[in-house]
């Protein structure tokens, strides 16, 4: 007997082999207990009943989506910014003169908590809406131990109090703060000696991120932060190769990274040193679209070496204000040339590797019983359309 079984549904399970990954079955069923897939299969073959049986008139059912890569928690917004650009500034001007990201450093750090955490809301639910089930949240816009712990814990605020799971990653080292101007080296220090053992010790941070990139932090700095999240057994990944080749999917290979995201700039070793880590890429099609970057990443190389592809919002206030992640699909595709297969195995099973949790990603049995459901046709809609609202039902551990 099972706790919860949907019926009349078709499945993609994300759990196929390599030549049909997608593992599709028509007129399926999923049945649940205690929040786990406990079967999953033909509905003919269901072997038993439940308590709770719901018709899913025909909808697509896949693992409940995962947006692995976002900076979701942030004060204020860079709408301002965002016309300045139009009117000719690049992004690197912008953040050279203090704007940037440090304004929204100033923003969060002036917000307190449930500010903070009223402003994330509406954005987490834009995500939840379309079948997200799991968010990674980046903190890095405090620069201070006080403000980076406040994004961390109100980023575990959103989990408790919402029906989503959510993965925390300590980003200090993602630019210099004001009080440090000039400074860098010291501030690596002060990230590596202090906020960094300092956030590990609160269980805050389920990860380490660093923003390496010529207008961020150099591969030396970042393998100082990396070799402290190693001490403070703490996983990392790496902002790597966004805007020039730094060596920085190498670096990440080098650490085990779980993954290393953007890679627009990577040479084709880098990533391959990257597949035989078994890191994941994280490829982030709207911070290459709001930025007009013209460097594609290596797709070719990806495929080549068999290194999984992630795909994932970059949600932040200045290079992706993107709160659609069926968008990203799209974008994905249209933009890196993705198959269908390869953007929504980004948001399943890749992204669940991207950030270590091999729990959630695929309908299997044993796993979460995290789900979304569809009304489309058939799975190429979710990258196909541009805007629409297809997602019908939602279950987090088999609530929902
Ligand atoms: N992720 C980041 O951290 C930076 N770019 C990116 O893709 C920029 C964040 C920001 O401008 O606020
Ligand atoms: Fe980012």
């Amino acid at each position: 007997m099972f706790d919860r079984i949907w019926l009349h549904a078709h499945l993609a399970t994300m759990d196929g082999p390599a030549e049909a990954p997608l593992g599709i079955v028509e007129d399926g069923a999923i049945a649940s207990r205690e929040g786990r897939i406990a079967w999953v299969g033909r509905r003919q073959d269901l072997p038993g009943g439940a308590a709770q049986v719901t018709d899913c008139h025909g909808a697509w059912i896949l693992p409940g989506l995962i947006d692995c890569h976002t900076h979701l928690i942030f004060g204020g917004d860079r709408a301002a910014e965002f016309e300045r650009r139009l009117a000719g500034a690049s992004y690197e001007e912008i953040a050279r003169a203090g704007g940037g990201i440090l304004s929204t450093v100033r923003a969060t750090r002036a917000a307190d908590e449930d500010g903070l955490l009223r402003a994330a809301e509406p954005r987490l639910a834009g995500l939840m809406a379309e079948g997200v089930t799991t968010v990674e949240i980046k903190s890095g816009y405090g620069l201070d131990l006080e403000t980076e712990l406040k994004q961390l814990r109100v980023a575990r605020r959103l989990a408790a109090e919402h029906p989503v799971e959510i993965a925390t990653t300590l980003l200090a080292a993602h630019a210099v703060p004001p009080e440090f101007a000039g400074r860098q080296a010291d501030y690596v220090r002060h990230v590596a000696e202090a906020i960094l053992p300092a956030a590990a010790r609160t269980g805050l941070a389920d990860a380490v991120d660093v923003f390496s990139d010529r207008i961020a932090f150099t591969p030396e700095e970042t393998a100082r932060i990396f070799d402290a999240a190693r001490a403070a057994g703490l996983p990392v990944k790496l902002h790597a190769d966004q805007l020039c080749d730094y060596g920085g999917a190498a670096l990440a290979a080098r650490y085990g990274a779980l993954s290393a995201d953007h890679l627009e700039h990577a040479h084709a070793e880098g990533l391959a040193a990257m597949a035989r880590a078994g890191s994941v890429a994280v490829l982030l099609p709207g911070a290459f679209y709001v930025l007009r970057e013209e460097r594609r990443p290596d797709i070719a190389a990806m495929r080549a070496t068999g290194l999984r592809m992630a795909v994932a919002s970059d949600m932040n206030p200045g290079s992706s204000p993107a709160l659609s992640l069926l968008l990203m699909l799209n974008l994905a595709c249209t933009l890196f040339r993705l198959t269908v297969a390869e953007a929504l195995l980004g948001v399943t099973r890749h992204a669940a590797a991207a950030l270590g949790l091999s729990d959630r990603g695929r309908l299997a049995t044993g796993l979460r019983c995290d789900l979304a459901l569809y009304r489309i046709g058939r799975p190429a809609e979710l990258c196909y359309w541009i805007g629409g609202d297809p997602c019908t039902g939602r279950v987090v551990a088999g609530r929902g």
